[in-house]
């Protein structure tokens, strides 16, 4: 195929992406209550965004987990042997996985999935610097839908799928069963999952996460809607919306919010959203589980819990998972 071709073809899929995403957005705003999907924070600002709370006094996840991998890793890679494919859905910056990377017996290869092109490729260049015995292979997707997996030149003898960062918190149980089930499949029958799982823990400690001191995460939440505005022509007034972040108890969740402050109409790709004072749009929700929730959670994908790391004082977990 001529690069011209390929060229075309790329815009056309992008177009198309461009078009799934708007539906997707008004189902959302359109149905009651309201809501999007938390993956739609990760525009190019969102992706920043992210990563400057990654770095908050508050935001103890990010902080924990790496202290935990930095821990155990290394010699849980080392033991991999060579040969092995290391999968990552939703890799954003791949900050935690260097921690793998620097430990990975090679030849190997990583495959790096996002949903943020810029974020994707500016890491997929800075590892293939960083790392040239290990074959990078960036795949741009949503992997909430079917998506494959580049073969690339190096054979793969084992499979480790990394799914750091309490990402799957971000899904109900169903969703959070099916999610470990693709993950499962994509390891294959003697491959290993290691998945970051935030604990329960006390709701002070939790909700100052989610509502940091200096407004970082209301920035982004509140960057949701100045994308909606600028990518698909909405007209949200962001001084008429504010972030609110509670912890709720019976869902043992962070439910994300974005509360309208008066009531007001919203237009968007020729809809009408109408809002009343107070009404809100739930972007994302946290959950959070303890160490027996977690492993009834992974039985239902068909996966055991065969190691847990933690830190000492049991704020985050990473599970080591194999097929039942
Ligand atoms: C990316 C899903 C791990 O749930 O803590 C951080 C996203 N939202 N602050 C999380 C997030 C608000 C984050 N995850």
């Amino acid at each position: 195929m001529s690069p011209n071709r390929a060229a075309v073809s790329f815009t056309r899929a992008a177009a198309h992406a461009g078009d799934r995403l708007l539906d997707e957005i008004l189902a959302g705003l359109t149905a009651q209550p309201k809501f999007l999907y938390p993956k739609f924070f990760y525009d190019e600002r969102g992706s920043i965004l992210f990563d400057a709370i990654c770095e908050l006094p508050e935001y103890y996840l990010t902080r924990t987990e790496t202290a935990i991998l930095s821990e155990r890793a290394p010699s849980f890679m080392r033991a991999l042997g060579p040969g092995l494919r290391l999968i990552e859905p939703g890799s954003g910056s791949s900050a935690k996985t260097r921690i793998l990377l620097d430990a990975m017996q090679t030849p190997a290869s990583y495959v790096c999935v996002d949903i943020s092109r810029s974020h994707l490729m500016a890491a997929a260049q800075a590892l293939t610097a960083r790392y040239p015995q290990v074959e990078i292979l960036p795949v741009c997707a949503d992997f909430t839908q079917p998506f494959e997996i580049p073969e690339g030149t190096t054979p793969a003898q084992s499979r480790l799928v990394f799914f750091p960062g309490s990402t799957i918190g971000n899904f109900d149980r169903d969703e959070a069963v099916a999610l470990l089930a693709m993950m499962r499949d994509l390891a294959g029958m003697d491959g290993r999952l290691l998945v970051g799982a935030d604990l329960r823990k006390s709701p002070r400690i939790l909700e100052a996460a989610y509502n940091d001191a200096a407004g970082v995460t209301a920035s982004f939440n509140l960057n949701l809607l100045a994308r909606l505005n600028h990518e698909f022509g909405a007209d949200f007034d962001l001084d008429a919306f504010v972030h609110r972040a509670p912890w709720v108890e019976e869902e043992s969740r962070i439910e994300m919010h974005l509360v309208s402050t008066r009531r007001q109409t919203v237009h968007i790709g020729g809809t009408e959203i109408g809002f009343e004072d107070g009404e809100s749009i739930w972007t994302e929700s946290c959950h959070k589980y303890d160490r027996v929730q977690f492993s009834a959670l992974a039985r239902e994908a068909g996966l055991d819990v065969i190691d847990v790391w933690t830190d000492r004082e049991e704020r985050f977990s990473v599970q080591l998972l194999a097929t039942i």
